[in-house]
C-alpha cells in the first residue's frame, strides 16, 4: 500500500451515533444488553448497512454474525475484525461497538476506492461479550474456540430465569452455522482503552501486546432468615454480613498484593432483601484479574480459604462456582507486528500495553493468530454511560486497523 489511504471519519461517526441511538441509557450511554430486543434492534440495522456494502452474511448457531467481503482468492481464509455490539446496563456507545463499526468503515472504504485484497476479508458481531445477562463474559466467542461448552451456553439462565437459546430464537438470531466452522487466517480488534494510560501519556495507539487472566467466582452463602428485631446478636446466622465481610477481605487482600491485581464485587443478590429479615442467603460474584498467571492461582486459592473462614466463623454454609475462567493470554507476534507497522506509517505515536479488560480477541488468540489495537478514552471511564472518545482517536485507530488488515490480506 504505497499511499497512506484514510477512512472516512465522518460517515463513521454518524454511523456510531445513529447505532448510539439504539438501547439508550438514562444518561447519554447504553443500555443494549445481549438478546435483548434492543440488542435485536442494533443487529438488524447493522446487517442493513452490511447488506449495503455488499457482504454476506452467516450466523452460527448463538448469534454471532460473520459478513464476507469477497477477495482475489476465495479459497483462502479470510482476515478478519470484529468485536461486539451488546453492551453493559450502563454502557457506553465506543466499548465493542467501535471495534465492529470500525470494520465496517473500512470495507466501506475499500469498496469507495474499489481496492481488492488476496484473502477476503470478514467482519464480525460476537454475541454477548459482556457477560452481565449471560455468564460468563466472552460467551460466543469462548464458544467458537471451543473454551465454553456450546450446550451450556444455550441452556445458561439469566437472572429472571429467561434460557439463552430462548431469548436469542426471540430475537431471530438462532442462527444454523455451526459454531467455529467459519474459517479465519487472523483476527483484528480495536477497542478503546477502557483506562486512562493512553490519554494521559498523550499516546494515539495501544499495541496491545498481552491480555490480563480473569477469574468470576460465583458464592452462595446460606445462612438462616431471622427477624430482625427479636433475634439476639449471637444467635444470628447472617448471610449479608458474612458477604459485607468477604468483600471487604477480597478487597484488602487485592490492596496487599499490588501490583498486577485488581479484584471487586459487582453482583449481589439478597433473599429475601426485606428490611427487616435477616438475610437467609446471599449470591454474589468476585471479579479478579492479573496477567501473571501464577498471581491468579495465589489469589484464588486466598479468597477460597476468606470464603471458607469467615463463613464457617458465622455457621453459614457456602458454595463456590467457577463462573468464568481464562488464562492470561499473549498476542499474535506477527499480528501485533502488523499494528505496529500501520502505526508506523501513519507516524501516529503509539506504544504497547496490556489490556486490563477482556475482549473477544483474547478468547480468539487461543485458536486463531490474533491481536489489539486500543484507543485513548475520556479520563480512562467506561462500563459507564459517560463513556466518550475524541472523534480523532476514532479516525487514528481504524487506520492503523485498516492497515494491519490490508497487510495481513496481501
Ligand atoms: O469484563 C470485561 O473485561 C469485558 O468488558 N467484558
Ligand atoms: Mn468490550
Ligand atoms: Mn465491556
Amino acid at each position: 500500500m504505497e499511499s497512506n489511504i484514510s477512512i472516512n471519519i465522518d460517515r463513521m461517526w454518524s454511523t456510531l451515533m445513529d447505532m448510539a441511538k439504539i438501547g439508550p441509557g438514562i444518561a447519554g450511554g447504553n443500555n443494549r444488553q445481549t438478546l435483548t430486543h434492543e440488542d435485536g434492534e442494533a443487529r438488524q440495522l447493522f446487517q442493513k448497512w452490511c447488506n449495503n456494502a455488499n457482504l454476506e452474511m452467516n450466523v452460527d448457531e448463538l448469534g454471532s454474525m460473520f459478513f464476507l467481503r469477497k477477495g482475489i482468492d476465495n479459497e483462502l481464509p479470510p482476515v478478519v475484525i470484529g468485536s461486539h455490539l451488546d453492551t453493559q446496563p450502563t454502557g457506553g456507545k465506543y466499548d465493542g461497538v467501535l471495534g465492529v463499526l470500525a470494520g465496517l468503515e473500512i470495507i466501506r472504504t475499500l469498496n469507495d476506492l474499489d481496492i481488492k485484497t488476496k484473502r477476503p476479508i470478514m467482519i464480525v458481531n460476537w454475541t454477548n461479550e459482556e457477560g452481565c445477562r449471560f455468564a460468563p463474559a466472552l460467551m460466543a466467542s469462548s464458544g467458537f474456540v471451543g473454551t465454553v461448552d456450546v450446550n451450556q451456553i444455550l441452556n445458561t439462565k439469566d437472572l429472571d430465569g429467561k434460557v439463552f437459546k430462548e431469548e436469542l430464537a426471540k430475537i431471530g438470531w438462532n442462527g444454523k452455522e455451526k459454531v467455529g466452522s467459519q474459517k479465519m487466517h487472523c483476527y483484528f480488534e480495536l477497542h478503546i482503552e477502557q483506562g486512562p494510560i493512553l490519554e494521559k501519556e498523550n499516546i494515539d495507539i495501544g499495541v496491545v501486546t498481552h491480555g490480563q487472566g480473569l477469574r468470576w467466582l460465583e458464592v452462595e452463602l446460606i445462612g438462616v432468615e431471622q427477624h430482625t428485631g427479636t433475634t439476639p446478636m449471637n444467635v444470628r446466622k447472617d448471610a449479608g454480613l458474612v458477604m459485607a465481610k468477604i468483600i471487604t477481605e477480597v478487597n484488602n487482600l487485592a490492596n496487599n498484593n499490588q501490583p498486577n491485581l485488581v479484584a471487586s464485587v459487582g453482583h449481589i443478590e439478597v433473599y429475601p432483601n426485606s428490611r427487616n429479615v435477616i438475610p437467609g442467603k446471599t449470591i454474589f460474584t468476585i471479579d479478579f484479574r492479573s496477567h501473571i498467571d501464577k498471581k491468579l492461582k495465589d489469589i484464588e486459592a486466598k479468597i477460597r480459604s476468606i470464603v471458607s473462614k469467615i463463613s464457617e466463623d458465622h455457621k453459614v454454609k457456602f458454595t463456590i462456582k467457577d463462573v468464568a475462567n481464562y488464562d492470561p493470554i499473549t498476542f499474535d507476534k506477527n499480528c501485533v507486528n502488523f499494528i505496529r507497522n500501520a502505526a508506523k506509517k501513519y507516524n501516529y505515536t503509539y506504544k504497547d500495553i496490556v489490556s486490563g479488560a477482556g475482549h473477544d480477541a483474547c478468547a480468539v488468540n487461543t485458536k486463531i493468530p490474533a491481536a489489539m489495537i486500543m484507543c485513548p478514552c475520556v479520563d480512562g471511564i467506561s462500563h459507564n454511560e459517560a463513556e466518550e472518545i475524541k472523534k480523532e482517536w476514532a479516525l487514528t485507530s481504524t487506520n492503523v486497523l485498516m492497515h494491519a488488515a490490508l497487510e495481513a490480506a496481501q
